[in-house]
Formats: structure tokens, C-alpha cells, sequence
């Protein structure tokens, strides 16, 4: 006979936006299909009960720049969760290789300093058509996704670091110039 399999409880992050604060870092390169994807995510965001007041929008030239924008957002307004939106289409040559892979290193770096949950939300696409379909058509919206994404890390973030919630307080000035030693929330909230 086996024995029964034990089933510890799950810890994980809530669907519900209500009192989060979130910031969202957005390329205006190849803006036709970022202002989508930032549509989905504020969609998904409305939806389940962020106010307007407690997100933040920033917008960058392309997806290179995302990472330092998003590093500092969550640094300096104390977010729960950073979006980052851009879109990376391949060309002729291999710039494409490098913004699109700096740009995913930069802000896997971010969010392991800031100890923010960071939703990756750039699109890697071969060509304008795997975008559009991305942003809105075939595939849905891909920052829909990461707006839920974002909800769901941003509450199980708060759970895991002790927080419940609002209020948090400024990380010390002596953290935050130590970043990357920082590996968790510290003193953030
Ligand atoms: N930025 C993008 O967001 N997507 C691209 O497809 C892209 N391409 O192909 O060049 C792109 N380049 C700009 C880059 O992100 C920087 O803004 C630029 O290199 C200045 O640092």
C-alpha cells in the first residue's frame, strides 16, 4: 500500500489589483504596437480594481532603454511590480540580437536589485505581422498578460516579504545606493 501523498498548501499571489501599486516602462519604438500592448495592460489592470492614481507610466525612446527606466521607477515610488513593454522586430543586420537580448538581461538585473517583481513584455518577433498578431489579434494581447502577470507577482511578492500591504515605506538611502546587494525587499516597503 502507498502512503498518502502529502499536499502542502500552495502560497501564491491574488488576481485582485486593489491597493498595488504599478508601474509601467513603455518603448516608443515601433510605438504602433507598444500603445497596444500598453492598452492591454491597463485593461487588465482597470478590470481588476487598480485606481488610475496608483499607476505609473514611463515612457522610453526603444527597449534598450527599458531596464535602467525600470530599475529606477521601482527604486524611487516604491512599486509593487514594474511592467515593461517594448517591441524588437527583426532587421537586416544583427542589431536586433543585441537590443533584444540587453534588454531582457537589463531587466531580469533590475528586478533581481530591486527585489520588484519585473513582467517581461517585450516582444521578439521575425517580422511586423508575429507583432500585430501579438498585440491585439491571433494571440491576444500580450500585455494583457503581463497586466494580470504583474497583479499576481505583486501580491505574492507582498506575501512572501512579510507585507500586506499599502504604505510602504521609503527603502534607506544606504540600500538603495547598495543595489544589487539588496536581494529581497529589504527595507523597501
Ligand atoms: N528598439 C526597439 O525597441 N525595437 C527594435 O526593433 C529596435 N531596432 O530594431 O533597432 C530598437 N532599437 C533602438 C534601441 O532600443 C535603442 O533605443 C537605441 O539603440 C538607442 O540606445
Amino acid at each position: 500500500m502507498t502512503p498518502d501523498k502529502i499536499q502542502p498548501a500552495a502560497i501564491t499571489g491574488a488576481l485582485t489589483a486593489e491597493g498595488l501599486r504599478i508601474g509601467i516602462v513603455v518603448s516608443r519604438f515601433n510605438q504602433f504596437i507598444t500603445d497596444r500592448l500598453l492598452a492591454g495592460a491597463l485593461d487588465a489592470l482597470e478590470r481588476s480594481g487598480a485606481a488610475a492614481d496608483e499607476i505609473e507610466v514611463v515612457r522610453v525612446p526603444g527597449s534598450f532603454e527599458i531596464p535602467v527606466a525600470a530599475k529606477q521607477l521601482a527604486e524611487s515610488r516604491h512599486l509593487d511590480a514594474v511592467i515593461c513593454i517594448g517591441c524588437v522586430i527583426r532587421g537586416d543586420t544583427a542589431h536586433y540580437e543585441y537590443v533584444a537580448g540587453e534588454s531582457a538581461r537589463g531587466i531580469q538585473l533590475a528586478q533581481m536589485d530591486t527585489g520588484v517583481p519585473m513582467i517581461f513584455c517585450v516582444l521578439t518577433c521575425e517580422n511586423l505581422e508575429q507583432a500585430i498578431d501579438r498585440a491585439g489579434l491571433k494571440m491576444g494581447n500580450k500585455g494583457f498578460e503581463a497586466g494580470l502577470t504583474a497583479i499576481e507577482m505583486a501580491n505574492l511578492s507582498r506575501k512572501l516579504s512579510g507585507n500586506s500591504g499599502s504604505g510602504a515605506p521609503a527603502a534607506p538611502a544606504s540600500r538603495r545606493s547598495n543595489s544589487g546587494k539588496n536581494s529581497g525587499h529589504g527595507g523597501r516597503r
